[in-house]
């Protein structure tokens, strides 16, 4: 019996040390530029955002594993102006610290002023107004030193600092040059840590793409000179053995002590799938850390990462999962939905039928970088099913209402309903750059239609139904020609749901409902 129990626990111990124990992203689809800090044993998260709004979201977790959206910090258009931001503008990288009770939130509007702060005591009742800081560069953060003094830090050529007031945001001291990086192309994302009587400067070189990784140098004088760890990069996939890793462009890294004392680290990376394009854009993932005997950190045994996780970690507490269907029936679209650039309110409406989103065709169309009447939620699966019920009945002349799979103005797929001379019809068209082209247009007669995107692992198929039973196919288009290696941008695909038209006739439409269900 004693043989029997022996045998019994080793082989259970084997087990759960082989069993998976985390699945990487953390965070899937459209969230790249993590940065992430601990109050307790609470953990906030934030990403960049470019030209969505509101501007970046605000994720909460107790495990550093699992995940709920809270909101989001820019949520009010005095504190973010995204006039005219496309996909390369608008909210770059933030960082997300807190300090002596108080959240700071430290990011870069390329398209308005640059460089800002925004603070908060309780992020649930929101977040101050932008405290503008002049010093040039992207990705700033502030440090709090363990003297009281702060410090302001962002990336050019090299990664410069000065000393800051932390009440009005301007620098008490120049902006100095501390650290450009061991050679690689972009040195960014710089964060400071302090440990052991060192300070930790960790960057991000070789850009955002697949030479992208993660340095890291210390001094024990916050000015430097900082000295480089010999064995740079301590996280990158730019390496013969992660070539056929299905994740890469691993960097941009921000670490974190757990309340247990385990050290983790977030930072991003793609998934491009077998064809070198990805389509889900910048994802955040977590890796364990140790502190060797030398004093320097190693990310996950030897830099490398991947999806399926086996590593103990801090007792898991999972979040309920989405829900697959939103019925429109809430005060307020849900923390899933987004607009674009800043939003004209009064073109949508919750409250005008009830248990529907009516949505306000205006001539500003998906073509532009304005604020299209609109709202999307990131695709975060490679294979799922979006639908949406639409009554059309109040189009105009002209107008249209639809689903979309959107990565810009100038890349998308769509499927609408569309009106002209009188007649509907179900419409499927792509926007590639320059190549404009209405594939389908089938005539209906319906005014409730049933739209749907799947996502298949190469492509998108679009279908219509007007029983909500029985769904068209009506057409397949490749997904690479949406990926960002084409389309370019920072962003990854959303799906919208839209209208525009071109007149100002009053057209609208009312969606019923929107499920997405990943496969
Ligand atoms: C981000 C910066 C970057 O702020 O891209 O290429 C910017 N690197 O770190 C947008 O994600």
């Amino acid at each position: 019996m004693k043989h029997f129990i022996i045998t019994f626990f080793a082989i259970f111990n084997l087990l759960c040390v082989s069993a998976q124990t985390y699945q990487n992203p953390i965070l899937p689809g459209f969230y790249p530029d993590p940065s992430v800090c601990r109050v307790g044993d609470d953990y906030y998260m934030v990403n960049s955002s470019f030209q969505f709004f509101p501007g970046v979201p605000l994720h909460h977790s107790k495990d550093l594993i699992n995940w709920e959206c809270i909101g989001y910090v820019l949520d009010r258009p005095s504190q973010i102006n995204l006039d005219k931001a496309g996909y390369w503008n608008g909210i770059y990288a933030p960082t997300i610290r807190h300090h002596n009770g108080v959240f700071y939130m430290i990011t870069t509007n390329v398209s308005d002023k640059g460089n800002f702060y925004v603070t908060s005591t309780n992020p649930l009742e929101g977040w101050s107004e932008p405290i503008w800081v002049n010093q040039g560069g992207i990705d700033p953060e502030i440090f709090f030193d363990e003297d009281g003094k702060s410090y302001f830090l962002s990336n050019g050529d090299y990664i410069q600092m000065a000393e800051i007031d932390l009440q009005t945001g301007e620098l008490l001291t120049e902006s100095r040059n501390i650290w450009g990086g061991t050679g690689g192309r972009y040195p960014e994302a710089p964060h400071i840590y302090k440990k052991d009587g060192y300070y930790y400067l960790v960057l991000a070189e070789g850009g955002t793409e697949f030479g992208h990784k993660v340095t890291i140098a210390r001094s024990r004088d916050i000015y430097g000179p900082y000295e480089a760890n010999p064995a740079n990069p301590i996280l990158t996939h730019q390496k013969r053995w992660s070539e056929t890793n299905p994740i890469q462009g691993v960097g941009h890294a921000d670490f974190i002590q757990a309340h247990d004392s385990s050290w983790w680290c977030v930072f991003l990376g793609f998934r491009p799938g077998t064809t070198g394009h990805h389509i889900l854009g910048r994802e955040t993932f977590l890796a364990p850390m140790t502190w060797e005997k030398n004093g320097w950190p190693v990310i996950n045994g030897d830099g490398t990462v991947y999806e399926q996780m086996y590593c103990p970690t801090l007792p898991q507490q999972p979040k309920a999962a989405l829900a697959v269907r939103d019925n429109f029936d809430t005060p307020t679209l849900n923390h899933t939905w987004n607009y674009l650039s800043n939003p004209h309110m009064e073109r949508y409406s919750l409250t005008e039928r009830k248990g529907h989103l009516r949505l306000k065709a205006s001539t500003i169309t998906l073509d532009s970088v304005a604020s299209p009447t609109f709202i999307s939620r990131r695709q975060q699966h490679f294979e799922f099913d979006a639908t949406t019920a639409l009554d059309a009945a109040h189009l105009t002349n002209g107008s249209q209402a639809g689903i979309t799979i959107y990565m810009s103005n100038n890349y998308r797929y769509t499927l609408a309903i569309v009106q002209e001379n009188g007649e509907k019809s179900i419409r499927l068209s792509y926007n590639l750059g320059m190549l404009n082209h209405v594939e389908k247009n089938i005539n209906i007669k319906q005014n409730k239609v049933y739209l749907r995107i799947e996502g298949a692992p190469y492509n998108y198929n679009f279908y219509y139904s007007t029983n909500g039973k029985d769904y068209i196919h009506v057409g397949s288009m490749d997904s690479k020609f949406l990926s960002s290696e084409t389309a370019g941008g920072f962003t990854g695909l959303v799906i919208g749901l839209f209208t525009q038209s071109n007149s100002e006739s009053g057209a609208y439409a009312d969606f019923d409902w929107f499920e997405y269900q990943p496969k």
